[in-house]
């Protein structure tokens, strides 16, 4: 039985690799539109100097919605093993556009126009008539952070300020990824764990339940500007590890893309 199932899971990865090549295909002509409007998390930006100008920053923060799903920059196999093509494929056209979906929806319902999207999460409250803009516009930011913070062959952290200040902050390296990995674990339910920057400048870990963000000053214990978060809902690591959440923690550390977490702390300067 096992070994069907594993014979079913290469088929199904091999299927959906077929599957995925032919959406990217179709997907490299679309703009990047939010991509570009995420400024801290753009790794457009950050992989560029000459790109990294506050002017386009400024420029890129003012712009509004309607929102898109961003494109990914890389194919719905290239995290495989650590994260599965059908997941990947799953979580991206179907959980994050349908947050994006419904972020506009809500947009237009509440009449809010001419709002950045981290405007929008920043000042979500806990009132019921914010919970569609709360859950969805976290939605819509905390994925399309995550997909900037990831990469395939990533793991290795480069030296410089990032390493610095988590060294200076937790100790040592692997003192943060213990302490990130057990805010991960014990999420209770469907949730985040988060490395920001907060207000004193200084780096700490968090996690937050839903969609939540520490951007939302307004509902979670300690605010602050996420650069690194790792999404804990099922529906980002079930299919490959059902309820193993601490082997998908464990090998989500070699996906992350810290030139991307080191260009978002950059970004806060
Ligand atoms: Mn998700």
């Amino acid at each position: 039985m096992f070994a069907y199932f594993l014979f079913f899971s290469h088929y199904l990865r091999e299927h959906n690799v077929c599957i995925m090549k032919k959406r990217a295909f179709i997907k490299a002509g679309t703009v990047l539109t939010v991509g570009t409007l995420m400024s801290p998390l753009s790794s457009c930006q950050s992989s560029s100097t000459s790109q990294k100008n506050t002017k386009s920053k400024a420029a890129n923060l003012e712009k509004a919605g309607p929102f898109s799903l961003p494109a990914l920059g890389f194919g719905m196999d290239a995290l495989v093993p650590n994260i599965d093509a059908k997941t990947m494929e799953i979580h991206h056209g179907k959980h994050h556009a349908g947050y994006v979906k419904k972020l506009n929806a809500a947009l237009d319902k509440n009449q809010i126009k001419d709002t950045s999207l981290s405007q929008i999460v920043k000042s979500v409250t806990d009132s019921d008539q914010d919970i569609a803009i709360r859950n969805n516009g976290g939605g819509h930011y905390n994925h399309s952070l995550f997909w900037e913070v990831m990469k395939p062959g990533g793991g290795a952290m480069p030296a410089g300020a990032l390493k610095d200040a988590l060294m200076s902050t937790f100790g040592s390296l692997e003192k943060f990824q213990e302490i990130f990995a057990k805010a991960a674990k014990t999420r209770f339910g469907s949730g985040w764990a988060w490395l920001s920057v907060g207000k004193d400048g200084k780096l700490f870990v968090s996690s937050t339940p839903n969609q939540d963000n520490p951007l939302m000053a307004n509902v979670v214990e300690e605010a602050g500007t996420p650069i690194l978060g790792i999404d804990v809902w099922e529906h980002a690591y079930y299919l490959n590890y059902q309820n193993r959440r601490g082997d998908y923690i464990k090998n989500f550390f070699n996906v992350i893309n810290w030139e991307a977490v080191a260009a978002n702390l950059n970004d806060l300067g």
